[in-house]
């Protein structure tokens, strides 16, 4: 099994914690987005949207985060009950996961980035999609979409509305993992579930771009709850050995040098 990921993305962050969480080894392939190692033309076929994470099972291909956590889950419970895949989420798990998939963490995300850096990442990536593009003209229709998808994306990062809406969003699921963790331990009762493999990467997020003060630290059962999941090996082999600490100003600045070299040379 091959995983196309990066530590950067969220969505490939929930897939990795799953496959750490239940044991199942696969080949890792890292391919970072801010770089525009996603543009490249080898993952352009394998995914046209570009996106990550993308898992591979032989022919079987699956871009869908959720649809990858439940294919592999179905793997371990097959492995560990000997061919049959009785102990697979129950509803509260699968509902809980399907709302913390709903919020998009692009535009958030983008909106708490410094703009000096944000201008230059995506200045430097349109370049990268123009420059494949020439290089790989039948797959210049999927080119084309990415390009627009660009200027969408920083047209609505302009626009207050979609900025608010996304944070708004954001706010309501936090809110409401709040008043469920004054019930119970984890998410979805008192045990870890892929709820909460769901979750982690968002708390994760908010702390990378320095914001748990005010998203995390002002409700005490979310604080506490992430006190407790940064423990857990998946969270430190997943997420922490990029970003916790001084780690995260060295995973950064190697991407920002390689987007600042590369643009300074025109070599995109
Ligand atoms: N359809 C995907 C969406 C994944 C997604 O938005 N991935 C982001 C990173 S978390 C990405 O690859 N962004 C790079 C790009 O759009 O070029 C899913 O549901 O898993």
């Amino acid at each position: 099994m091959q995983l196309y990921h990066h530590p950067y993305s969220l969505d490939s962050q929930k897939v990795r914690l799953a496959l750490e969480e239940k044991g199942i080894d696969y080949t890792s392939h890292h391919v970072n987005p801010i770089t525009g190692k996603n543009l490249d033309s080898f993952f352009f076929r394998l995914n046209p949207t570009a996106k990550l994470p993308v898992f591979q099972n032989g022919s079987h291909v699956i871009y869908d985060a959720i649809e990858i956590i439940q294919y592999v889950e179905r793997i371990a419970e097959k492995a560990s009950s000997g061919g049959n895949d009785s102990g697979v989420s129950n509803q509260e798990v699968v509902q809980w996961m399907h709302k913390i998939q709903a919020w998009d963490p692009k535009y958030f995300t983008l909106f708490h980035i410094p703009v000096k850096h944000r201008l230059r990442v995506s200045k430097f990536l349109r370049r990268v999609i123009i420059a494949r593009m020439a290089e790989c003209p039948d797959l210049a229709t999927s080119y084309h979409n990415k390009l627009r998808e660009a200027y969408d994306t920083d047209e609505k990062l302009g626009n207050d509305d979609v900025v608010r809406r996304n944070e708004e969003h954001l706010i309501k699921i936090l809110d409401e993992v709040e008043a469920k963790l004054s019930e119970t331990a984890y998410l979805a009762g008192d045990e870890f579930t892929l709820a909460d493999v769901m979750l982690i990467p968002i708390l994760a997020r908010l702390e990378l771009l320095s914001l748990e003060l005010e998203f995390i630290n002002t409700r005490p059962n979310l604080a506490e709850y992430w006190a407790v999941v940064k423990q857990r090996p998946s969270y430190k082999k997943v997420i922490g050995r990029y970003f916790d600490g001084w780690k995260k100003k060295t995973t950064l600045m190697k991407t920002w040098w390689f987007v600042k070299l590369r643009s300074m040379f025109r070599k995109y």
